[in-house]
């Protein structure tokens, strides 16, 4: 390979070794490692335009190991959206170059990375959402996925998922280079790992190409195979050099070493002058790019600035020719969602909210074409396949016109796939698991939630209600993990995610409504298996529940001169009603019932509002079929929750009522108990 091409990669380790050493912390080793290919993929291959990098037919590039963000950024640099001063400034306050890379498509990252995994993962997302528009709109908006995986990401179990649903629906335009450099963070790898990885992907059905990935022919000949492909994936295995070029003070060579995986060069022992001198720069300058890198990146941005004016003309002549279809284009890539009539969606009586979920999926599915949505294996039972039943067709190998993702058993996998999705762009996406296993995904909807993704997830058997299967099918803790992450608030100042528990059918269609009109972070739904009691309603179930979109909402009054407030989210809120209407009478106490379908959403309403729901002066009562802390912050130090403080158990749900004591009679006995004691 030609000179420039070794020295531009060149100029990448000086880069990247030079933010380390200046930020005082940070990852050189596999950043110089890995830089070679970077190189060779954003100056010959990757195809973007380097006046608007959000240009939405540009190929994507998923970064897994987001340690190694000094190699991107600086090939970014190169490409002339990072000014030296970025670089200068790497994991400083107020910086545009985070430690790890955080979602910034202006400036080229294309996702948040960090947690090794999931970056590759969400590859597969994108490369899903790409063939899923083109197949409603042509091969014109073709492009390909490109992502960078390290050993870390290569061992961690997310990529059995991700690497099985890639090769299973033939995701010929994924190319993922595998950093394999033999060194990690504690070790090396061959401590930790006897697998071929090579059999494990070709047994996924991936193409394998495995090369000298710090030798720029062989990286250029894998790319060009990896673009031939025509129904899998490709995975280039490239062997490299961790700390690449790098020198001791005795100029002794200082690559393959572990302790240049996660410090400065200096600290671990290296000569960051000799490193400099070696690899053609100047240590007491080394925020440079070269001239002759300059003039190389210059000449190679200008053939991507001729394809993408290639590519502008194809798109300009189809939207000619398709004009509906091109305005339904545009709709798709700006998030619109067509506008649904969720009043007309009809529910049988007093069903579970499961089902209401699936009553509005069923609708969507005949209204929505841009919204993908899937299931880990249980469709029928989380009720996702009410959009099954609608029409939408499965997402399968060769056919990508459905909007059905069966991920098989994987929630961790499919959530961060969501994710994908989302950042791609062209689709909403809703995932759907038991809200006992939203356990496994809590590491993709924090990222969704940092990246500010409007990714939804359908978590269903909210309860201990789930009945025989016991304990570890019984969420009692989850709906209280959920509200910090309402409470978390993300870059943009709101919640991190909303967190919607409705309390009976209609209360899920407004939760569904709330969901899809939320375009600004991620949303929760949380569902019962069980039949619910609808709420009561003096006109219309629906017009009352659109108060949801205020968090909480007086459901019912059950006099003029309330003694008390009875609050709570979900199948609970039932159960207050029927207590309530106990207390009426028995005691003859008027009470107000309160269903809170989102604290965090209710704490944002003005204070007049809050005070009128939940009046300071009034006694609180909260049931929970959670942990107490669900509502204490609601009740506050003088109210009372009667929540669930332990596991479940494995019996009927009827039973788990009875002993657990969430039954109207037992609640209201237990609201005198509370009225009698202030
Ligand atoms: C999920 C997750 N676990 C642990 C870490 C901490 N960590 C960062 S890098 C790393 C090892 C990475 O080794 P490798 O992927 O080979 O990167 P390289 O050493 O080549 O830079 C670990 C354990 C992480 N970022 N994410």
């Amino acid at each position: 390979m030609s000179n420039i091409v070794d020295k531009s990669a060149d100029n990448i380790r000086i880069l990247s070794a030079s933010m380390v050493e200046k930020a005082k912390s940070g990852h050189p080793g596999g950043a110089m490692g890995g830089a070679d290919y970077i190189n060779t993929l954003y100056s010959e291959f990757l195809n973007f335009d380097p006046d608007d990098l959000t240009w939405v037919n540009r190929d994507r590039f998923f970064l897994d190991p987001g340690h190694m963000s000094p190699m991107l950024y600086s090939v970014l640099s190169m490409v002339g959206s990072y000014k030296m001063e970025d670089l200068k400034n790497f994991r400083s306050w107020g910086s545009i170059t985070p430690g790890h890379p955080e979602i910034d498509q202006v400036h080229g990252i294309e996702n948040t990375s960090g947690p090794l995994g999931q970056g590759h993962t969400m590859a597969v997302g994108a490369a899903i959402a790409e063939r899923a528009l083109a197949a409603r709109f042509g091969e014109w908006l073709s492009h390909k996925t490109y992502t960078f995986i390290s050993d870390g990401g290569i061992q961690e179990e997310i990529s059995q998922g991700a690497g099985r649903i890639a090769g299973t629906l033939g995701l010929s335009n994924l190319i993922m280079f595998y950093d394999a450099n033999n060194v990690q963070l504690s070790t090396t790898v061959e401590e930790v790992t006897i697998e071929n990885t090579a059999k494990k992907y070709e047994s996924w059905g991936w193409n394998v190409i495995s090369i000298n990935g710090n030798d720029a022919k062989e990286i250029h000949d894998a790319l060009v195979l990896a673009n031939k492909s025509e129904d899998k994936p490709t995975l280039i295995i490239g062997h490299t050099l961790m700390g690449k070029g790098s020198l001791g003070p005795n100029n002794e060579d200082f690559s393959n070493k572990v302790s240049t995986h996660g410090q400065p060069l200096t600290k671990a022992g290296a000569s960051i002058d000799k490193t400099i001198e070696n690899l053609g720069g100047d240590p007491k300058n080394p925020f440079v790019i070269f001239p002759e890198v300059k003039e190389y990146y210059a000449q190679m941005m200008d053939k991507k600035r001729a394809y993408v004016k290639a590519k502008k003309a194809e798109q300009a002549q189809w939207e000619k020719a398709n004009p509906e279809l091109a305005k339904k284009f545009h709709a798709y890539m700006n998030g619109d969602i067509p506008a649904v009539d969720y009043k007309s969606i009809e529910h049988k009586a007093n069903i579970a909210t499961r089902q209401a979920s699936s009553d509005v999926l069923f609708q969507l599915a005949k209204e929505v074409d841009n919204l993908i949505v899937s299931s880990a294996d249980l469709c029928n039972s989380d009720k996702t396949d009410g959009y099954i039943k609608g029409g939408a067709k499965n997402i399968v190998k060769g056919d990508f016109s459905g909007k059905f993702l069966q991920a098989g058993v994987s929630e961790l996998t499919m959530a961060v796939i969501c994710n994908g999705i989302a950042a791609h762009g062209g689709f909403r996406v809703a995932c759907g698991t038991f809200f006992v296993f939203s356990d496994y995904m809590k590491p993709a909807f924090r990222l969704a939630a940092l990246m500010e993704l409007p990714v939804i997830y359908i978590w269903t058997h909210d309860a201990f209600r789930v009945g025989e299967d016991g304990p570890t099918h019984q969420p009692v803790e989850h709906e209280a993990q959920l509200r910090l992450m309402e409470k978390l608030h993300n870059h943009s100042g709101n919640m991190g995610i909303l967190v919607l528990r409705p309390a009976d059918a209609a209360e899920g269609t407004i939760a569904w409504k709330m969901a899809m009109e939320n375009t600004s972070t991620p949303t929760a739904l949380i569902l019962s298996r069980q039949n619910i009691k609808d709420l009561p309603t003096t006109k219309c179930r629906y017009e009352d529940a659109l108060q949801c979109k205020r968090g909480a909402y007086i459901v019912k009054k059950t006099g003029n001169n309330p003694q008390i407030t009875l609050l709570a989210s979900g199948s609970e809120v039932a159960t207050c009603v029927e207590a309530a209407n106990i207390l009426k009478e028995k005691n003859n106490v008027d009470s107000q019932i309160v269903s809170v379908i989102s604290e965090g959403l209710f704490r944002e309403q003005t204070k007049e509002y809050q005070a009128n729901i939940i009046p300071n002066e009034l006694p609180k009562f909260g049931i929970t079929a959670g942990l107490s802390i669900t509502l204490e912050g609601l009740v506050g130090s003088n109210g009372k929750v009667y929540g669930l403080n332990h596991f479940g158990f494995s019996a009927p749900a009827n039973i788990l009522d009875e002993k657990f004591g969430y039954t109207g009679e037992n609640i209201y006995n237990e609201i005198c108990e509370f009225l009698d004691n202030k």
